[in-house]
């Protein structure tokens, strides 16, 4: 997978260097290029945000230095190849969730667009949304003082579904969120040596070797996890995810 960010603060996006992203790009499983948004800017002071229209506090990035910039992007992918799916990191936009990661790693090239102030010029998403598939993303619901972050969030999550990334290729089986047998639950807790640890033990159903009672324990600690910390998760299943054990908890 290719994957372009464009961005006023391109050291931002350092961590893509690191861990589970960096070993990827180093054994080429992913193609990262980060751009300088200022190199598309043409004046002095390489300007990329002025005021509103209609006025109102903050800036507004401009559209000339985002629309060089994604031209330029685009026009570098190889010929005949397929166009990019362009994600624009902004708090109004659609959730950034499990499923659409999925979806995303399934692509060829993402371009991302990390905006600072109060985001880009509306006309940028209405040009490319004309040519592209464009994915307006908000990582959860608070406000950030950029798209940069959200990037780094987004990258590492579709990176890890790449085939080959993960060192065992069953890791993300049991994720929270991943389709399944446990669907709709968050995983439960774990545990490892030492046996015991400040006086604290391990359940005695993990050291039973009874494979039908760990995931039945599992199981209930998931769902014991998920009514405390995501009752909405539970609310908004199918109930058929559910059996009558889980109803007794
Ligand atoms: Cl994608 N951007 C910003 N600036 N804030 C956010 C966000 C994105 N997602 C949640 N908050």
């Amino acid at each position: 997978m290719r994957i372009d960010v464009v961005t006023i603060f391109p050291e931002y996006l350092e961590p893509l260097n690191v861990s589970l992203v960096g070993k990827a790009r180093a054994r080429g499983q992913l193609d990262v290029r980060v751009h300088d948004l200022r190199e598309w800017t043409h004046d002095k002071h390489n300007t990329v945000d002025d005021t509103p229209y209609g006025g109102g506090p903050g800036m507004v990035m401009k559209p000339e230095p985002w629309g060089e910039a994604l031209d330029a992007v685009i026009e570098s992918g190889a010929q005949g190849e397929e166009l990019p799916v362009l994600v624009v990191p902004t708090p109004s936009g659609r959730p950034f969730t499990q499923e659409l990661a999925v979806e995303l790693s399934e692509k060829p090239w993402l371009v991302f667009t990390p905006a600072r102030y109060e985001g880009i010029d509306r006309r940028v998403i209405e040009e490319y949304g004309d040519r592209l598939d464009v994915r307006e993303v908000s990582i959860g619901d608070y406000v950030l003082a950029g798209g940069e972050a959200p990037v780094l969030v987004m990258v590492e999550a579709v990176a890890r579904l790449l085939p080959g990334v993960l060192g065992n290729a069953e890791s993300h089986r049991d994720d929270s969120f991943a389709p399944g047998a446990m669907a709709d639950l968050l995983e439960g807790p774990v545990y490892t040596k030492p046996p015991e640890w400040r006086g604290r033990g391990i359940p005695d159903v993990l050291l039973s070797g009874h494979h039908g009672k760990i995931a039945r324990w599992r199981r209930d600690e998931a769902f014991r996890r998920t009514v405390r910390n995501r009752p909405d998760l539970i609310e908004r299943a199918d109930p058929a995810a559910f059996d009558k054990k889980d109803r007794e908890i």
